[in-house]
């Protein structure tokens, strides 16, 4: 266990037909990169809550049904926070995704995904997640070459989550 000081946040993504559902995001933390919508759980917020509220307020849809199919812990050399991320499928949404002041949405086929715009990291577990594979995940960056470098990976695929 790590003494690090834990920050807890979520990442729902939905899949369809053959595509994924990802916005670039448009400001802070993470701002350029194509993601899931999520963000931070508040107090006194279960974090099944905040992952509804995080995709309304950031892709204006409304999840019906999902389901956690990751749960990684990043950690940035030399920084005492560790980000705590649990990963939704989001199974059923009503609503049509559109821009926020927050992310731009768009589907993208399977074989088109802009993992060279999205975080170094999602390369590593998100084929699992696009295959149906529940993981669990640690990574640690090094920041100090202005940006983030994978300097210890771990994935694993658990049977649930
Ligand atoms: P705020 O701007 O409103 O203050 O923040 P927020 O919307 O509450 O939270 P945030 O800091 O924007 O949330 C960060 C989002 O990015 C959250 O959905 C989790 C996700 N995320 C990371 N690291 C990684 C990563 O390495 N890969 C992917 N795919 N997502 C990540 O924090």
């Amino acid at each position: 266990m790590s003494e690090k000081k834990r920050k807890v946040l979520t990442l729902c993504i939905a899949l369809s037909d053959g595509k994924i559902l990802l916005a670039l995001k448009k400001r802070g933390f993470g701002s350029g990169r194509w993601n899931g919508f999520g963000g931070k759980v508040e107090e006194g917020e279960t974090i099944e809550k905040s992952a509804i509220r995080e995709t309304k307020e950031e892709g204006c849809i409304e999840i019906e049904k999902m389901e956690k199919y990751a749960l990684h812990e990043f950690e940035f050399v030399g920084d005492p926070v560790l980000l705590e991320v649990h990963v939704f499928k989001i199974l059923a949404f009503s609503g049509t995704p559109t821009e926020t002041e927050e992310m731009a949405p768009r589907w993208f086929d399977f074989d088109d995904i802009p993992y060279e715009t999205m975080w170094p990291d999602d390369r590593h577990w998100l084929p699992l997640f696009i295959e149906g594979k529940k993981t669990v995940n640690r990574f640690l960056f090094d920041t100090s070459s202005g940006t983030e470098r994978i300097v210890e990976k771990s994935v694993q695929v658990v049977p649930k989550l």
